[in-house]
């Protein structure tokens, strides 16, 4: 039977367990990537488990906490900085730009394995890479030699056909993706690009696509790696890490969507997720007071230089605040040269750091109640910054639209403004500049290197061991698609990301301020704290503080109808127990504020008993629950989480 590319990947890499849909296996990593927000805990994480050598291909990033507001950013960018110096790890100072747009242009490779401390790692699919998103200790174990674990993915084929309109791109593509798959019930599968359609997609188009499958929960996604590939490797100056990676004839599928591209209209995702999908037609009109071009998923030099070529002439319409944040130092390099540059400036664009910036809420915050129109990924409510902005996800082309009009518009009504379309061409080479970067020193050097420590940079917190029946309350019952940025927000706080004492004091602040001093009360009297949660808890980024900090109050269980991929591994690596609802409707028994019970818990995990009961003793009332571990995984949550579990082995893995 022929093997698609995912599978090709995988079985390529797999040196634990059988090639068996649905079943956990642990692969050879060939690279790992961290950027500065969840970088910290990574590196601390490394050096509290006792590795010295780094044995994957490993790029630091710094690109999402560069606002510098006070001593503790500057800081961790020098712990950074050392600790990859002294560790043989390349740093990309920061400056370089947004890691998924940087690995995309000088690191990602066809056919390698690449694991990231961050959900949007599957940017590097674009190549044809497999590219995940995990949290930050299944990095560091990778980076010390381990294997990445993962359950054996079923496979959608999204089978494209046909060939994209003017004024309609690859985010439009994506939209329209989740509009079919929407952001939840996707777990235990991934995705691969294939069908006619996808020659007509460049790499910056594929990487957009790919970039925001991590909205819809899957593993990954990926194209194949074809001639467009090649041609981009070569325009990259990096054509000898192409390979040609196709799906075999016959090659079979789990799922396939077809969708012809010629159909697909300008669609945008209204507030407050990036499945809210719509045609722009739909809503053209709506007032919008600001538009923010950048963010990992389109600040490439082709969508910029598309909003660029659009606004020519243009002033942006009055009252309307614009900005770009451009993805990396190449980009910025290359519009400057390509006569992009200026005229987004002339076009009043106010131009931002290469950084996430706007996209994770810490500058750039609208207004209040304000509509603002993003090309970002993520619209999840208060994400910008302001609790009660309405933030629209949209395509470089539309989010220029609204710059001239001051509304939502269909960009094709642009036409009648006679302003023509530009299929923007990638430039021929691309501007290759290693300078900053620093590369890994020779090993003698490295022994010389003093990894810099400051004071907000404290130790990752270990847990204790589980106790042996978990006894305490449902300290906090929330809905359905509850997000990592409900559950551990970033925006102003991220500068507490080394700090977890100081950042678990936000635990859960956007839906229950009071979480934080309540969990800390129960925990101290030796109580255990629960987390009762809807359908698709955990939705989104990969930061592992959304488990870390809770953990460090004292959470002990979440207990969901349903728990998303990363972020139930998270929960695992921190010893909290991931469990499932048998039947969905117990949900509804439990209130805030019960007294919870799991007797013999510890007895249970060790019979690997795959179903347990609870008991609410407010309510007296029986709940079946399902264990959502692995053997593996069970091991590990017993003796308090994979950091004292691996700690234990002294860096051997
Ligand atoms: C995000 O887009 O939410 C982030 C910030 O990039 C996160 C990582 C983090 O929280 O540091 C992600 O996507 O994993
Ligand atoms: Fe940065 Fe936003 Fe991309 Fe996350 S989604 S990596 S915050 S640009």
């Amino acid at each position: 039977m022929g093997k698609n590319v995912i599978e090709k990947i995988i079985d390529s890499h797999i040196v634990e367990g059988v090639p068996k849909k649905g079943e956990e296996v642990g692969i050879k990593v060939d690279q790992t990537v961290t950027q500065d927000a969840t970088g910290t805990a990574v590196y601390l994480e490394f050096e509290a488990i006792g590795f010295t050598d780094v044995k994957t291909e490993a790029v630091s990033y710094v690109d999402h906490n560069t606002v510098q507001v006070g001593f503790e950013n500057a800081d961790d960018h020098k712990y950074l900085r050392t600790v990859a110096e002294k560790y043989g790890i390349t740093f990309s100072r920061p400056g370089n730009g947004i890691c998924h747009q940087v690995h995309l242009e000088r690191f990602a490779k066809p056919g390698k394995v690449l694991i990231g401390s961050d959900s949007h790692t599957p940017t590097a699919g674009g190549v044809g890479s497999l590219a995940i998103g995990v949290g930050g200790l299944d990095v560091a174990v990778a980076m010390g030699g381990g294997p990445f674990y993962l359950t054996y993915p079923k496979v959608i084929k999204i089978n494209l056909t046909g060939k994209l309109q003017s004024w309609v791109s690859a985010k439009d593509v994506i939209l329209k993706v989740l509009e079919i798959l929407t952001t939840k019930g996707n777990v235990g599968y991934a995705i691969e690009y294939g069908g006619d359609g996808v020659k007509d997609l460049s790499v910056p188009d594929r990487a957009t696509i790919t970039n925001m499958g991590a909205e819809t929960g899957v593993t990954g996604s990926l194209f194949p790696s074809d001639e467009v590939t090649r041609d981009f490797l070569r325009r990259e100056v990096r054509e000898n890490d192409w390979i040609s990676l196709e799906p075999d004839p016959g090659a079979t599928y789990d799922k396939v969507i077809d969708l012809n591209l010629s159909e697909i209209e300008p669609m945008i995702a209204l507030p407050h997720s990036p499945d809210n999908v719509k045609k722009v037609s739909e809503v053209e009109g709506t007032r919008v007071n600001q538009v923010a071009v950048g963010s990992c998923t389109n600040s490439s030099y082709r969508d910029l230089m598309t909003v660029a070529n659009i606004l020519k002439g243009h002033v942006a319409y009055k009252d309307l605040e614009f900005g770009v944040a451009p993805g990396s130092r190449q980009v910025i390099e290359m519009i400057t040269e390509n006569g992009g540059m200026e005229s987004l400036i002339k076009a009043g664009a106010r131009i931002m750091e290469t950084a996430c910036g706007f996209c994770i809420g810490n500058s750039f915050s609208p207004g209040s109640g304000e509509v603002s129109l993003r090309t970002n990924n993520r619209n999840f409510k208060g994400r910008s910054g302001t609790s009660d902005a309405n933030v629209f996800l949209v395509s470089p082309e539309t989010a220029a639209a609204a710059v001239i009009t001051g509304e939502i518009t269909d960009p094709r009504k642009l036409e009648s403004m006679g302003i023509k379309y530009e299929d923007v061409k990638l430039p021929d080479r691309f501007i290759k500049d290693d300078s900053m970067y620093i590369f890994p020193l020779p090993k003698e050097e490295r022994e010389k290197v003093v990894v810099f420590s400051g004071p907000n940079i404290q130790p990752i917190p270990k847990n204790d061991p589980l106790p042996l029946t978990l006894k305490g309350f449902a300290t906090i019952k929330v809905g359905d698609k509850v997000t990592t940025d409900h559950i551990m927000p970033a925006g102003q706080y991220l500068k507490y990301r080394s700090n977890i004492p100081k950042y678990a004091e936000h635990v859960f602040e956007p839906l229950d301020p009071a979480f934080a001093s309540k969990a800390l009360e129960n925990k101290e009297k030796g109580f255990a704290n629960f987390v009762i949660a809807g359908e698709s808890y955990g939705q989104g980024s990969s930061r592992e503080h959304a488990a870390l900090c809770p953990m460090y109050l004292g959470v002990k269980a979440v207990i969901a109808k349903t728990i998303e991929r990363i972020h139930l591994a998270n929960l695992a690596n921190f010893g909290i127990v991931p469990l499932q609802f048998v039947n969905s409707a117990d949900y509804d028994l439990i209130d805030q504020g019960d007294e919870i019970e799991i007797p013999d818990i510890v007895k249970s995990l060790e019979e690997k008993k795959d179903e347990i009961t609870a008991f609410d003793r407010i309510k007296n009332k029986e709940i079946k629950l399902k264990v959502m571990l692995t053997d593996r995984q069970r091991n590990f949550v017993l003796v308090g989480g994979l950091l004292p579990y691996t700690g234990k082995l002294g860096g051997k893995v």
